[in-house]
Order: C-alpha cells, then structure tokens, then sequence
C-alpha cells in the first residue's frame, strides 16, 4: 500500500486535509513536508539544495544568505505556448489565449501528475498574495515538488503557518495550484540539479479558480501566486467581484511640499518596470526635495475605495527582476536590495564567489562561470556573442530590502492612484508621453498598445505585438470582455486616475535611442504629477496632450528643443500603420470589443 510519510498537518481545515491526501494519492510522493515558512525550515531547505547541485551557496562574506540557481537549458523563460485558459466555452478565454476544454485538460492532466512525484518530496505551500491583514489580499496552496519553488515564493509572497492560521481561522476562500517539474525518480536513481520535463502545461481554470502547472520550474511557470494566481485567476475574480488585477508597478511621488502622489504603469515583461519603480530622481530635483518610493514592481490589484477613488495594493512582498542591465549605474536601488538572501538564477559566477551579469558593471570580470556553469571570458563573449549571464536571467530580493521602499507598501488599505501609465517598447511611432483625454480614450490607449517581445517569454524577440495594458500573457478571460471591464469602472468612481502612454524606447533614423531613460524619466513622471493633481500645462495633439517643450522642467539637462520635437513627432504615415493594426485586433475581438473602443478609433482616425 501507499504511505508517503509525513509530518502532521500545520492546519486543521478539514477541506484542506482532504484535498491534500487525494493529491498525494496523485502524485504519490514518498514525503509530505508541511511548510512553516520558518528561517530554519527555509535553511534547511537551501542546504538540501546545495547538497543536490540545484543552488551554489555564494560567497557569504561578500554575499550574505545569497545563493545561485542554474535552470535546465531548455527552461529559462514563461512558456506562452504552453499557457492554457481552461474556461467552460472557448469564448470565454477568447481568441488571444490559448483554450482547452476544462474536461479534457484535466484528464490530461490527471494522467501526466498519476505519480509524477515518485522518489520526491511534495512540499505543502499554503501562501497570501497581498499584507496578511488586508481586506484585498487572496490564498492559495501550491502542493509543488520542487524546494527552488518553495524558497523562492518565501521571497516572493507570505507564506507558512501564519497562512495556515488564516485558513483555520476564516472561510476565505483557497485557490488550489498544482504544480510539478514532471520528473519522477525511480528506486535508487540520482537526481539531476534541475529536473524538469519537455513537455509542459501552465493550465488555469478560471471558474472552479484552479491552476495545474506541469514540467517547469521556473519563475511564472512555478512560482504559481505571481502571474497563474495574481493576475490571471485573479483577474477573473476582479472582474466578478468589481476590482481590477493589473500587471502593474506601483510607486510614489513626493513634491518638494511634501504631497505624494502615487502612479500605477503597465509594460510588458523586461521593459523596465522594476527600474522605474525604483528610479532615482536626477540631481537638482533631488536637492529640490522630490522623492520616488516603491510599492510594487510587477502586480498590482486596485480597488474602488469609499472616497470613490482606486486604492492599489502590491500582491507580491519580493521582486522577481531581470538581472541583465541592471547595475549601480541604471538601478543602484535594485543593487541594494539584492545584496543580500537573494535567489540568483542563470547568472554567471565569479571567481571569488559572487555573480555578475550583462550590465551590472562596466568592466566585465576577466573570467567567469557562465549561467550554464562553463567558462567565460570577455574575449570568448567578443568572439562567438556569447553571454556569461541568460537575458532572462532573474534575482529573486525581498521587497523590504528595497531602500526606496514607501512606508504605506503593506498598507491593508492599499495606497490611492491619480495616475495610471501604458508603456510599451517602441524604436517608432509611439511619442515620450501623452495624456488621454479621458477614462474611455485612456482605456483605448492601453487596449491598443505594442511592445517589441522580449526575452521574459520563450520565442522570437524584437517583434512588436499587440499587448493590450502589458496583459496579453496574463488575462485570465476573454480579452473584449476585459477592456468592458476597464470602461465599467469608472461607474463606481467619483474619480478616475487619469491614464498617461510613454516610451522610453524611441530611436532615431540611426538606431540610437532618442530619450536617456532611467532617472531622467522623473522629468516626465513631474509632468505627468502635475496633469494628474491639476495644475500641468499642456498641448491638445490628436492622440492626446502633449507636453510643450517649455512644459517639462529641463533643469541640470542640456537636451535640444529639437530633439524632443522629435521625440514627440506625430509621424503621419506611420500612425496609419499603427491604427490599422490596432483593426488586426479589434477584429480578432469583434464580438466582445465593447462600442466604446471601436468610436474611440473612429474619432481618433478623424482627428488624424
Ligand atoms: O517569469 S515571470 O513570468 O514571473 C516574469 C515575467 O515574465 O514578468
Ligand atoms: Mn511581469
């Protein structure tokens, strides 16, 4: 007979019980470990890693509770091929996520985990997306067989016996994710630091509010509470239940009186959302008393409020952020926050013990262990391109690491959003900022918007894609109804943000970017402050206002007039492209799209 041995349960919630005996009769696994979320559970689990070759404990003196992770080759980034939307019609997922019917895929499903846990451990991962004690915050428990999935959500969300306390203690309600590398050991053999297997399935049933992932074990593929959970079950419970579950940053703005406003942005995966939200403000207007905190890098969920504004909570309480390009120079934030008990996965190992990556210094080390644990050396990269770090290498940080962290970023009330940001990755067309001229125009600027694919998702990359809010991967239902959605909000308000589209990526007919990016940005985020409490100045274009050059404050930056004409062209002929593009979609979506969207584009292909 069967009998994984087991620790006792850490809840009594007899459901919980229940289902978690007829998983491990699933997935037969030869142990259940329960999870504390403890210090010392969350060490051992590390030192067991370490044993097996899946993490390298770094150099602790120079790199303190750090360790480094090297994934299989063939697993490094989200699989959105193998992302399914499980919903009862097609129609309800719609035709911009993959489908399949909830019965099939679930008998799929049942014979792929039938003992996909043999010879390991099945960790039960009870975990709450949002501060414990807020109204907004949502649970889960991730039955996974994987410890890397395990520390790494201990980063990224709450989890342990305070979680299983919540269980016991309300009858809020658990959304159950199943997750497995898919590789089984059998009697005796030895395991291979990152099992995994080829074939994989990230599957969601939005109606019963499930997630079954299946043979990765990397970042949104298996650290199930980010992207499955918090934005694309979430986002079919937001829409049922009034709120919104947004693939947004969250940060502050502090004036020099002292007023914060805070601002929520949208951009696609690896477009910079972890660096804007901790961007540093460019010299005079930090000795002028401007400040930026971080509530959030990636997730937000906003709600309507009793003032009859949006409040928006972080779900998440770690960064899962790109490692390439970020170093002292464009994200000294970020270094600081990853100095310490940070997860590294595929970035390259130094000689003393430390990691380095693409862009976190300018001198690169003079040899180094490449993300796939063999030799590198600058010559060797010069000679065959070849990277010591994976561009979709990742740090995993505590966010209360975060020296820019805002006071109010566990606030159970969320903080109040004024403005709302859509930014995609555009060498053309697409102007540094315009404002929408209302909620509907604004909703068919993010509805709208392109991004050139990065390497956050596996397959080609530098391609623009339609990627309405920066939500393309992540939403959970039928993508029209969405959009109705956004426009219904605002009935339940009594004030809308106001909602902003920017491009840091613009190039010029020499392939270099027009605009320096980083902590110059504050200059546009000011503008933008300034439109959202109402005092801005601005110029009425036909894709929205636009800030006159004299509106935006120039001080300490010599940058030509000329130059942000350019950046701020209205280049005809290639607007055409864009609207027509922006039809490739609508039609796609037609019989969802609500009205609002499709006058939308008429006026905007009027006022053109
Ligand atoms: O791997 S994740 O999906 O968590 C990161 C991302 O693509 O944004
Ligand atoms: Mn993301």
């Amino acid at each position: 007979m069967y009998q994984p041995e087991t620790a006792p349960p850490l809840s009594t919630n007899v459901h919980l019980l229940r289902w978690v005996k007829k998983m491990s009769l699933l997935c037969k696994p030869d142990h259940i470990h329960w999870v504390d979320g403890s210090q010392s559970e969350y060490e051992r689990l590390c030192d067991e890693m370490v044993g097996n070759g899946t993490m390298l404990r770094l150099n602790q003196d120079l790199w303190p509770g750090c360790f480094l992770a090297r994934s299989d080759s063939s697993d490094v980034a989200r699989v959105e091929d193998r992302t399914f939307i499980c919903s009862a019609s097609k129609d309800g997922a719609g035709p911009t996520n993959n489908w399949m019917n909830p019965f099939e895929m679930k008998k799929k499903l049942r014979s792929l985990f039938n003992g996909c846990m043999k010879g390991r451990t099945m960790y039960v991962l009870p975990f709450c997306m949002g501060p414990l004690d807020s109204p907004m915050a949502q649970i889960g428990v991730q039955l996974t067989d994987s410890p890397y999935a395990v520390a790494n959500m201990r980063i990224m969300a709450r989890i342990g016996q305070p979680v299983f306390d919540l269980i016991d203690r309300t009858d809020k309600r658990v959304v159950p994710c199943m997750h497995t590398v898919g590789a089984p050991l059998g009697p005796g053999e030895k395991d291979v630091p990152w099992p995994c297997n080829k074939e994989k399935y990230i599957a969601h049933f939005p109606e019963t509010r499930e997630i079954w992932s299946y043979g990765s074990g990397y970042g949104g593929n298996a650290l199930l509470g980010k992207k499955c959970f918090a934005l694309r079950i979430a986002s079919a419970m937001a829409r049922d239940e009034g709120w919104m579950a947004e693939h947004m940053l969250i940060l502050g703005v502090e004036d020099p009186h002292g007023h914060k406003t805070y601002v929520a942005a949208a951009f696609p995966s690896a477009c910079g959302k972890t660096n804007f939200a901790m961007l540093i403000p460019p010299e005079p207007f930090a000795k002028a008393g401007w400040k930026i905190s971080t509530v959030g890098d990636d997730i937000a969920w906003i709600k309507p409020g009793r003032d009859g504004r949006l409040h928006a909570i972080n779900p998440e309480a770690g960064f899962f952020g790109v490692a390439p390009g970020t170093g002292e120079k464009t994200n000294p934030n970020a270094m600081a926050t990853l100095r310490k008990n940070t997860i590294f996965t595929n970035v390259a190992l130094t000689p003393e013990g430390g990691v380095w990556w693409e862009g976190m210094t300018d001198e690169p080390p003079a040899e180094c262990i490449d993300w796939q644990g063999k030799p590198w050396t600058p010559h060797l990269a010069k000679e065959t391109g070849a990277k010591a770090a994976h561009p979709n290498a990742r740090f995993t940080a505590p966010a209360s690491q975060c020296p820019t962290i805002d006071p109010d970023w566990e606030n159970p009330a969320g903080v109040p959003i004024s403005a709302i940001l859509f930014g995609g990755r555009r060498a053309t067309t697409m102007p540094l900022v315009s404002q929408a001229f209302n909620w509907t125009n604004g909703v068919y600027a993010g509805a709208t918007m392109g991004s050139e694919t990065t390497a956050a998702a596996a397959g080609t990359i530098g391609k623009v894609r339609r990627d309405p809010m920066a939500m393309l991967p992540f939403c959970g239902y039928n993508m029209g109804d969405y959009f109705r959605h956004w426009i219904s909000m605002q009935n339940n308000l009594s004030e809308t943000p106001r909602i902003f589209s920017v491009n840091w990526f613009r190039k010029d007919a020499a392939g270099r970017f027009l605009w320096p990016g980083f902590g110059e940005n504050m200059r546009v985020l000011k503008w933008i402050v300034e439109r959202s409490t109402g005092n801005g100045m601005s110029k009425e274009t036909p894709i929205g206002w636009m800030p006159r050059y004299e509106d935006i404050d120039w001080t300490g930056m010599d940058f030509p007039k000329e130059k942000f004409d350019e950046l701020q062209k209205l280049d005809r002929t290639a607007w055409r492209t864009e609207v027509l593009s922006h039809e490739e979609l609508f039609l796609d979506l037609h019989s969802h799209l609500p009205k609002e969207l499709i006058y939308e584009r008429e006026l905007l292909i009027c006022r053109m």
